[in-house]
């Protein structure tokens, strides 16, 4: 079997790829370990950025979002028994997020590349990429073998693709959080319409939504927290507890149907690259999701990574390639920053001292109180604009 590129994980980074790839006139197989209802139904990211969201409408798989997704314009922080609103329309005028879950995404792209005639491959054993510093890359899966001319990574933080790089070619800077989120979907109306970031000295507590009639929430729980230990009379109780410290706020509740706990980490892998191996999205780096960034970084990557694939086909010239990782990174580093920043300001550490807990006070006054620090926080939120290069 032979293509142009073989991408490794059907995600949003690895179908977005092969459709932009696609309108671009260049061909691809999609090799996906789990099976289409596993991706379909998976729970995970809700803001998609401005630019996140043009993406998607102008590659032609925007029509449902942009019918379904619920426009914000604001979000809430709320602490020391306040709410304070961070006015996108007033801050970053003409800038906006899009709550639309990932996997309403990962459905839209999955159905578009299907009724293009795209190969998709779900369920598949083994995937194994080969060769990558050679200009004859293949891909091994299952028994059998994918010629092609460049490989895309873009299976995720626990996928093989960055694994398979020897040792010594990448630097990776991480960081790990002393706690995890207890995410919870629930078949309720939001209590609110715009998202709410609550710091409480019980930890953190976010409310999201998905629709008119589902809501999402995380909790801050210790590290490798069992789900078990939150049965849904639990899961109300601290809910209410960390968002019911406004006069006036009252938590509807529902039924629960999804809840899962994810850790909290900051990962780059440097350079996003080896031989004719690129790694993009969660494969090359992952934020923890308190900035709601890394589905909006899978898209910016993919972008980058269609242009200089396009270049290299149309005039044979590697430079947009040779400077694939570099482009990516600029962006993947401010949003490691504001992940971390979002990710220090609103949670509790066990490890503070009164001095810590009093400059977290101070900064979210800070970030509250003055239109400057506010203007910081939304224009990084609703994301930069693409760049030249993007
Ligand atoms: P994905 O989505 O992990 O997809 C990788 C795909 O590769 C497959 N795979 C393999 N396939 C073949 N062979 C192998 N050996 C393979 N190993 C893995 C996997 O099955 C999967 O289908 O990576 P991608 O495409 O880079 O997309 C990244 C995003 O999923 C991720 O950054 C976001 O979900 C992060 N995130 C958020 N991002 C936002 O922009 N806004 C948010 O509001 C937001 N909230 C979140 C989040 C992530 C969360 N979790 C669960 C990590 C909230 C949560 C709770
Ligand atoms: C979500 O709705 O899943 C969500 C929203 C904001 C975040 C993270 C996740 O910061």
């Amino acid at each position: 079997m032979r293509t142009q590129v073989a991408i490794i994980g059907a995600g949003p980074a690895g179908l977005l790829l092969s459709h932009l790839l696609h309108l671009r006139g260049i061909e691809s197989v999609v090799l996906e370990l789990r099976s289409r209802a596993h991706a379909e139904a998976r729970v995970r990211a809700g803001v998609l950025e401005q630019g996140t969201v043009d993406t998607l409408v102008e590659a032609g798989v925007g029509d449902r979002l942009l019918r379904e997704g619920l426009l914000h314009h604001g979000i809430e922080l709320r602490f020391g028994g306040a709410g304070h609103r961070v006015a996108f329309e007033k801050l970053v005028p003409g800038r906006a997020i899009t709550v639309y879950g990932q996997q309403e995404v990962v459905k839209d792209l999955i159905a578009a590349r299907l009724k293009d005639g795209a190969d998709i491959r779900f369920e598949v054993d083994d995937v194994m990429p080969h060769a990558a510093d050679t200009d004859r890359p293949y891909v091994t899966f299952g028994g059998q073998r994918l010629d092609c001319d460049v490989i895309a990574g873009c299976d995720g933080f626990h996928g093989v693709s960055r694994q398979t790089i020897p040792p010594g070619v990448l630097t990776a800077y991480e960081r790990e959080y002393p706690f995890a989120w207890l995410g919870v979907l629930a078949r309720v109306p939001p209590s609110t319409e715009e998202l709410i970031y609550a710091r409480t000295d019980r930890g953190f507590a976010l409310h999201s939504m998905r629709s008119p009639e589902i809501s999402r929430f995380y909790l801050q729980v210790p590290p490798d927290e069992d789900v078990a230990a939150w049965p849904d009379t639990r899961v109300w109780a601290e809910l209410k507890t960390r968002l019911e410290t406004v006069p006036g706020f009252e938590l509807s509740t529902g039924e629960i149907v999804d809840k899962s706990v994810t850790p909290m980490r900051s990962y780059v892998a440097e350079p996003m690259r080896y031989g004719r191996l690129f790694l993009a999205g969660d494969a090359a780096h992952i934020v923890p999701p308190t900035g709601a960034k890394g589905l909006n970084l899978a898209v910016a990557d993919v972008r980058l990574l269609t242009r200089a694939l396009a270049h290299w086909y149309e005039t044979g010239s590697a430079d947009l390639l040779d400077g694939y990782s570099d482009a990516c990174l600029k962006r993947v580093w401010r949003a490691q920053h504001f992940s971390w920043w979002m990710t220090t300001l609103l949670h509790t550490f066990d490890s503070d001292d009164a001095y810590g807990h009093r400059l977290q006070l101070s900064h979210l006054d800070y970030v509250t109180s003055s239109e400057a620090a506010a203007a910081t926080l939304a224009e990084n939120y609703v994301g930069l604009p693409y760049g030249a290069a993007e």
